[in-house]
């Protein structure tokens, strides 16, 4: 690959404060299928609408609790990739220079936490966590495939477990939009990595901080719409491009 990393680098080089966004190309590298594009894309085989929703669950938890517990498999057997690691590694070199790094995610997976990243703002929540439909309550769950589908909440006669992500037309959590709000208005470098930049209020981040005189750095397979405002769009896969920034950004 002969991307010229050497402008984005010392822009890193140079932060004192990074915000990383990333999205579901950040896991495909994993083995965890992205949304909307590539062979395995979830949404290809389902549609969002049918799934991703509260309607949906309402309508059919079967089918949306079957869907989750697939992917909660998927994320169990994965393992962190070099990306991941490239922004563990990237977190631990601003924190020895007595500079900040965020990491908001979109991600559910908790790949992140699991290559050892810190200061990870999950934006759409995450899929180990399930709760009580009803009373918002916690539910203990399994780690292996759930025995029956969907799961009865412990807490209400008749209501079901659900995962603790945010569904369209649901709110982001309130402390995870704060501090994605105050952490992009803040930094020097902003980072799009493996995201379609599509789904709102977390694709507009980046628009924050560019306002706030941050460069902007996009890593991404294929062109998104940020790939023409982005001050660097560098396409590849984010396990290949990332570490060539980072590994010279110490
Ligand atoms: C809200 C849940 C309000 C968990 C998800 C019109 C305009 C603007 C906004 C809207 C609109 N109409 C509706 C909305 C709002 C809506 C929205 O943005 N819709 C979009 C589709 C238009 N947003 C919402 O509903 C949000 N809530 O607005 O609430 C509100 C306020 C107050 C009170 C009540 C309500 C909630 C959004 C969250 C939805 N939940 N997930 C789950 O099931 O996982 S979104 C879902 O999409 C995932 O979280 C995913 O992360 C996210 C974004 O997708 P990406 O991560 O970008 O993945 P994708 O496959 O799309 O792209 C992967 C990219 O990686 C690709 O570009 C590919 O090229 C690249 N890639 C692949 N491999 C690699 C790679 N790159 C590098 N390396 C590789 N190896």
């Amino acid at each position: 690959m002969n991307l010229n990393v050497d402008a984005p680098r010392r822009a890193i080089a140079e932060a004192r404060s990074v915000v990383v966004l990333t999205g579901a190309g950040v896991s495909a590298e994993s083995g965890i299928p992205t949304f909307r594009g590539g062979m395995e894309a979830l949404w290809k085989s389902f549609d969002p609408l049918t799934l991703a929703t509260p309607e949906a669950f309402a309508r059919d938890p079967k089918t949306v609790t079957e869907w989750y517990d697939w992917r909660r498999q998927k994320c169990r057997e994965a393992v962190p990739n070099a990306a991941h690691l490239a922004l563990a590694a990237l977190e631990r070199v601003l924190a020895a220079r007595g500079g900040r790094f965020t990491l908001l995610t979109q991600n559910v997976d908790r790949l992140h936490q699991r290559a050892r990243s810190r200061n990870v703002v999950e934006l759409h929540g995450n899929i180990v966590e399930w709760r009580c439909a009803a009373t918002g309550r916690g539910g203990e769950i399994p780690e292996g495939p759930f025995p029956e589908r969907p799961v009865p909440s412990p807490h209400r006669a008749g209501a079901f477990l659900r995962p603790s992500v945010v569904w369209f037309g649901e709110a982001l959590p309130e402390a995870a939009l704060s501090a994605a709000f105050e952490a992009a208005q803040a930094c020097d470098v902003f980072m799009s990595i493996g995201t379609s930049a599509v789904v709102y209020p977390a694709a507009g981040f980046i628009d924050v901080a560019a306002a706030n005189g941050a460069k902007t750095i996009e890593i991404n397979r294929d062109p998104t719409p940020l790939s023409q405002r982005v001050d660097w769009s560098l396409m590849g896969k984010a396990g290949e491009v990332l570490p060539k920034l980072v590994e010279q950004s110490s």
